[in-house]
This record gives structure tokens, sequence and C-alpha cells, in this order.
């Protein structure tokens, strides 16, 4: 009987051994298999605040995908600056070989990108720039030029204006920002404050739509209650158009582009979703500078530039153009 159960038990123990140890095998395995083989990305996003900002996410799974080699983990940082931080400090923990970085706003990197400089791990910026004192704390940075954005919707303004024989004094533009210090923000507004002393235009209220459509309907529903001359509407991006869009059709008025007729103008940012396209064709948006969110591939050529040793440039700007209701209609 004692032999019996002596035997029982060297038999459970064989069998508990025998088991531990190959789970512990696994681990080490599945350990090296994903460092060794994969190239592993943070991803800090700053957020999913607009059509503009998923095409971009889904940009950079696309480029930096298993296929390509890559094990990429994404934090949304919900349009806090506070979240991007905590996920950062979060990647260099878990020893990740590259940092990417779309911050939301431009200040208040330069600790945390301290620390990552210290762990040797490269940070690429995209989409909105960081303001650091030393620029050693980031490889590169890629992304748009956000005045020259906004350059090209105060000239469309400028030429309508023109071409529909339309005074000075007939127009008063409400701007609806992004989200106050972000490049997008601030290239955008320098672009129409700078229209607006060139050309004397009214410009009645600025305020933040923080990129957002329930903000922007919400904002805009607001400014039609303050000022009623308001009849150009310039946002900074499509999703606060399509709130503005809302706001007004929702007080009785109508976004369109015969201001002669009472309309409002409005004037947009982005055009990457469908519904914004429709808008344009409609005829509810006058005119939107394109922002092209198609980071992924540049980032990858980035990736594959450090890892062979090469240093890329420290800035790249994408390329886009404009998007008018005529070219949509070919
Ligand atoms: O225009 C807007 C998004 O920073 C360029 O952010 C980006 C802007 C984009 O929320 O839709």
């Amino acid at each position: 009987m004692r032999s019996k159960y002596i035997l029982i038990c060297m038999i459970y123990l064989l069998c508990f051994s025998a088991c531990g140890k190959s789970l512990q095998q696994n681990k080490v395995e599945s350990d090296e298999v994903y460092k060794e083989d994969y190239i592993v990305v943070g991803f800090s996003q700053l957020g999913a605040e607009s059509d503009w900002r998923s095409a971009n996410t889904e940009s950079i799974k696309k480029s930096l995908s298993r296929e390509n080699g890559f094990e990429l983990i994404i934090e949304n940082g919900q349009q806090k600056q506070a979240n991007q931080i905590m996920a950062i400090r979060t990647f260099i923990q878990k020893e990740v070989d590259i940092i990417v970085l779309a911050p939301v706003t431009e200040t208040g990197w330069d600790t945390v990108l301290q620390e990552a400089k210290d762990a040797e791990i490269p940070v690429i910026v995209i989409d909105r720039m960081v303001d650091v004192k030393d620029d050693s704390l980031y490889t590169c940075w890629i992304g748009s030029d956000f005045v020259l954005e906004g350059n090209k919707v105060t000239d469309w303004l400028h030429n309508y204006l023109k071409e529909n024989e339309i005074e000075l004094e007939q127009i008063h533009i409400a701007n609806i920002q992004g989200t106050l210090g972000a490049s997008a923000q601030i290239g955008r507004t320098k672009a129409l404050e700078t229209a607006a002393r060139k050309y004397g235009w009214d410009v009645v209220a600025q305020v933040s739509g923080d990129f957002t459509q329930t903000k922007g309907r919400e904002v805009m529903a607001k400014l039609l209650e303050e000022y009623e001359e308001i009849n150009v509407v310039y946002c900074e991006n499509d999703n606060e158009a399509r709130g503005a869009i809302l706001a007004i059709e929702e007080a009785g008025k109508t976004a369109g582009t015969n201001l002669n007729r009472g309309e409002i103008l409005i004037l947009s940012f982005d055009g990457v979703s469908q519904n914004a396209k429709e808008l344009l064709k409609e005829g509810k948006i006058g005119c939107i500078a394109e922002c092209n969110p198609d980071h992924g591939p540049r980032v990858l050529e980035i990736i594959r530039q450090i890892t062979s040793g090469e240093q890329p440039l420290k800035e790249y700007y994408v390329t886009e153009g404009m998007l008018l209701k005529e070219d949509l209609e070919e």
C-alpha cells in the first residue's frame, strides 16, 4: 500500500515538472521569436477624432504589418498628452525597437523624449510636430505643410470673392479651429490670420472645435446665435465642417456657395472621407485643401534606413493638392 502511494506521488511529480518545463520553454521560445524575427514598434497615436486620423492609423497598420516583419503595438491617446506620455514610457519599459509618435500638441515632450533617447530608442514623429529644445530628441518628422494648406484655402476664397464680385465689407468669417496647440491648428489658423490682415477680411470669431464633428456642430450652433452676420466658415477639418453644416441646417439656414443669396460658405481641410467629398460635390463645402494621411509607406522606408545604419532626412513633407467640386465631377 505504502509503495503504491510512493509510486503515484513519483508519477505525479514527474508529470508536473515536465509540464512546467515545457511551458517555460515555450515562453522563452516565443519571446525569442518576438524579439528576433520582428521589429517591435510602439505607436502612440493621439486619438481617433476624425476620418483623417482613422485613415492615418490604417496606413501605419498596413505598412508595419507582420508580413513586412513588424510587431506593432498601438496606443490610442484619446486626445490627451498625459496618455501619450504614459504610452511612450510603457514602450520604453517593453524595450521596443522604434517609437512612432503622432503628438496631440507641439509642446511638453522634452522629458519623455529624453527618456527614449537615454534608452537609445529612435523616435519617428509623424503628422503634427513636436516643439523641443533639443531636436536630437527625435530622429525625424514626417507630415504636412499646414500653413501651405491654409494658404491654398485663403487663395481660393480670395479668387472666389473676386470672381463673384463680392465686396470686402460683405463677408464675415468664423474660424472653427482644430485642437489648440496642434501644428495643424497653428498652421491653418496662421494662414487665415495672415490673409485676413492682407485683404482686410473680417474674422468675427475664432473658437476650437477640437477636430471633431460633435464639437464643430456645438460650436457652430452657438456662433450662429451670437453672430447673425457670419457667412463664411473656415473649418480646420472635414469633421468640423460636417458638424457646422448640420448646425447651419438645424438653424434653418443653408450651407452653399451662393453668398449673394444668403448662403453660408464652408471651407475645409482633409478630403479623406467619402462624406466630405459628397458635401463638396453638393456645393455644401466650397473647397477642401487636401491633407495626406498616408504616412505608413514613408515610415516603413525610414525604419529600413535606420536599421541599415542610414540617416533619414530630418523633415519630410508629404505632397498634397486641392479638392474642388469640378475635379470630383470629372
Ligand atoms: O487634418 C484632422 C485631424 O493633424 C493633420 O488632425 C492632422 C489633423 C487632420 O484630426 O482631421
